[in-house]
């Protein structure tokens, strides 16, 4: 049984390492995917309006009540922050209207609020000090104020 020979390899290696270096450089080159037939769109930008605050915070501070405006639909947030209590009650010179909010006495650091959901002018007073006396007022939706 005769072995059979390997055939001898007559290309020299550095003719070999070309060539193999061409063939990848044509297949490196080559392109890749489809060739894209439309241009690329870009989605329109969102445009952001700032919407207003529904939640309003004040203080009730130096024997005071904050006079405001907020927007329909605004919760209205007070915060007592006087030593001495107080509350805010819809009305004036310390009477409750018999309409509306009626906090009972908020010590210091305690909260009360109330939803304003419609345009009005809100008189308001602390039924402790009927000196103490402001205004909510609700502009109209169409005012542009
Ligand atoms: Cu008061």
């Amino acid at each position: 049984m005769s072995k059979r020979q390997r055939p001898v390899l007559t290309t020299s290696r550095p003719l070999l390492f070309a060539a193999l270096g061409a063939a990848l450089f044509v297949w490196a080159c080559a392109p890749v995917g489809p060739t894209p037939t439309a241009e690329l769109t870009l989605a329109p930008t969102p445009t952001y309006t700032p919407q207003p605050s529904m939640l309003v915070q004040v203080q009730i501070v130096n024997v005071e009540l904050p006079s405001i405006t907020v927007l329909a639909g605004t919760t209205v947030t007070w915060v007592q922050k006087d030593a001495t209590p107080h509350t805010t009650t819809s009305g004036s010179t310390g009477v409750f209207s018999g309409k509306g909010w009626d906090s009972p006495p908020l010590e210091r650091d305690q909260t009360f609020s109330h939803v304003f959901t419609e345009p009005g002018l809100f008189p308001y007073t602390c039924r402790i000090h009927p000196d103490m006396n402001a205004t909510v007022k609700v502009p109209p939706l169409d005012c542009g104020c």
